[in-house]
């Protein structure tokens, strides 16, 4: 079997799991929302990771299989999250450039969003500066997106191709800082002046900040101190599958 042919069936056979990430509000250190993130776990154990086969989906025309089994498994665990009180927390998914330019993601949230009577805010959508590019292509999804309640988080943000007049022209929600510039915040000034940086210029736009990557009690702190809204890190809460993740929930405040 090729490896499309074997991720093909593993999209229709279950091999596939979404994983929860919990992001908190930097000041509370309150849940405050989940990333969902797709998992490959092959019959033999072998687990594959996303970096590697949503490319090879991509390449291998399995974009809108991938993209309906996702937003289908995010809103299970929506329903699933209301059914143990913890109806509030929105859930955010990752969106390729790929399958936001081959596709209507606003159309696509909002289908599942009503099949699963969902409210509008429910479901977010994260979508990387490669996506974009094509101002023309994302201005109208992205009013689209917001005009159904659908917020928008730019992820990895400061690693890609950016470009300041998207921050301006776009309707986006929040940043998210990279790893790359979390992981030396509390020891390299130039890292640090990065971060103040992105943080400064989301609030002046109207943007909260998440931080992601957050590894140590260091960095969550010096993230706090200078205003970053929202943290997500290892520091926190590792992804995790969705039973998991209600125990964990169980036991907090
Ligand atoms: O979980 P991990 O750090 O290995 O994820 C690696 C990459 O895979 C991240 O960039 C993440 O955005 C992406 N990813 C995770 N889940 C999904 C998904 O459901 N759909 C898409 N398109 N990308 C995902
Ligand atoms: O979609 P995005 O590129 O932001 O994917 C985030 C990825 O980062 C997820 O696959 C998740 O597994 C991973 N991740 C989350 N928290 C941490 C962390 O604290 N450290 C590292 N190294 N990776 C993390
Ligand atoms: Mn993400
Ligand atoms: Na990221």
């Amino acid at each position: 079997l090729t490896m499309a042919s074997r991720m093909r069936q593993a999209i229709d056979s279950g091999e596939l799991t979404m994983h929860f990430q919990p992001i908190v509000d930097a000041p509370t250190g309150e849940i405050c929302k989940l990333e969902a993130l797709v998992r490959w776990c092959q019959p033999d154990g072998t687990q594959v990771p996303p970096a590697v086969f949503i490319p090879l989906c991509e390449k291998a025309g399995l974009v809108l299989p991938l993209g309906r089994w996702t937003l289908d498994s995010v809103a299970k665990a929506c329903l699933e999250l209301a059914g143990a009180g913890h109806g509030e927390l929105p859930v955010a998914l990752n969106v390729s450039a790929v399958q936001f330019q081959r596709g209507d993601v606003a159309a696509q949230v909002r289908a599942v969003v009503n099949a699963y009577h969902l409210s509008a805010h429910a479901l977010q959508v994260e979508l990387t500066e490669s996506s974009l590019m094509d101002q023309e292509r994302a201005v109208p999804a992205l009013r689209a997106l917001r005009a159904q309640g659908t917020h928008v988080s730019l992820d990895d943000f400061g690693t890609g191709f950016s470009s300041m007049s998207y921050l301006r022209d776009l309707p986006i929600d929040s940043l998210k800082i990279d790893r790359s510039f979390v992981v030396g915040v509390d020891t390299d000034e130039r890292a640090a002046s990065i971060c103040r940086s992105i943080i400064v210029l989301a609030h002046t736009l109207g943007m909260t900040v998440v931080a992601e990557g957050v590894e140590s009690e260091s960095q969550y702190s010096w993230l706090s101190r200078n205003g970053c809204d929202q943290i997500q890190g290892y520091h926190v809460a590792q992804p995790m599958p969705l039973p998991s993740l209600l125990a964990y929930l169980a036991t907090r405040p």
